[in-house]
């Protein structure tokens, strides 16, 4: 199958705004990204803001105001960044990645991947001019812990986004999206060859060749792995009637 799109826009196009923009060489050159840009399914383009800066120096970073350790990214490198990339597409939809941010999730994965162009905002430093909030139509967080600088973030979020582009994955989507689809699960366990690892086996019922059976062993499998590794999933988990009493029994035979 050859699904080449011989002209016009690319399905979904990131710009990502950063110093540092050797950094995503590795990653435009992925087997993922680069499979899709040779299709024409995205586009990567990288900034670097620094051009942006005014002065001998280009500065980008300045002491901060109230006085403190380390440096702050200034706002006017990424206000001018930003304008020119609004002139060229008013509907680009810039992110900024930050702790402070809303936690980055599959949901708010399917969402972004349903915009045509977004711009990623990459932090360095001990922190951003508060201001530069005020740029961007969204703060996303990939997690609690502090990284170096936003580059790191905007992989995470341009792989976990790009991969639900339509075409990008080889899989149909239902298929690829069956765990943290809307159903809140964790995936169900995986086994292949050999049958015996070092005195572990595979559960008999994924040999039985019974797909009824290992349908729902799957199903059961990505509750009670839920249940116990992440209950705060589970809170939000699409679960039947049928399936809410059967953990229910589960758990009542652990006490
Ligand atoms: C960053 C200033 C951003 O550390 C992060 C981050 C953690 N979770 N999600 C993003 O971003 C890098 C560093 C300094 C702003």
């Amino acid at each position: 199958m050859t699904l080449v799109q011989e002209q016009g826009q690319a399905r979904m196009c990131w710009t990502v705004l950063t110093l540092f923009p050797d950094m995503f060489e590795p990653v435009i050159s992925s087997s993922l990204f680069g499979k899709a840009r040779e299709r024409g399914l995205l586009d990567v383009r990288l900034v670097d803001y620094r051009q942006y800066a005014n002065g001998k120096h280009k500065a980008v970073d300045d002491t901060p105001f109230g006085g403190g350790a380390g440096m702050v990214i200034k706002v006017e490198p990424l206000a001018a960044a930003l304008d020119s990339l609004r002139r060229e597409n008013p509907a680009v939809y810039p992110v900024l990645l930050r702790p402070q941010g809303r936690p980055f999730d599959q949901q708010a994965a399917r969402r972004l991947s349903n915009k045509r162009h977004v711009a990623l905002v990459c932090g360095r430093y001990e922190g951003m001019d508060e201001r530069i909030a005020g740029l961007v139509d969204e703060e996303i967080s990939i997690g609690d812990y502090v990284l170096s600088g936003g580059e790191a973030a905007a992989w995470v979020v341009m792989d976990a986004v790009s991969r639900l582009v339509p075409g990008v994955v080889g899989e149909p989507q239902s298929v690829v999206e069956e765990s943290f689809g809307s159903d809140n699960l964790l995936e169900h366990p995986h086994y292949t060859r050999p049958r015996e690892f070092r005195g572990m086996t595979v559960p008999e019922v994924l040999l039985s060749g019974d797909h009824a059976a290992i349908e729902l062993w799957r199903r059961r499998q990505s509750i009670i792995q839920t249940a116990r590794r992440r209950p705060d999933l589970l809170a939000q988990a699409e679960l039947d009637d049928d399936e809410r009493a059967w953990l229910k029994e589960m758990e009542n035979d652990v006490d």
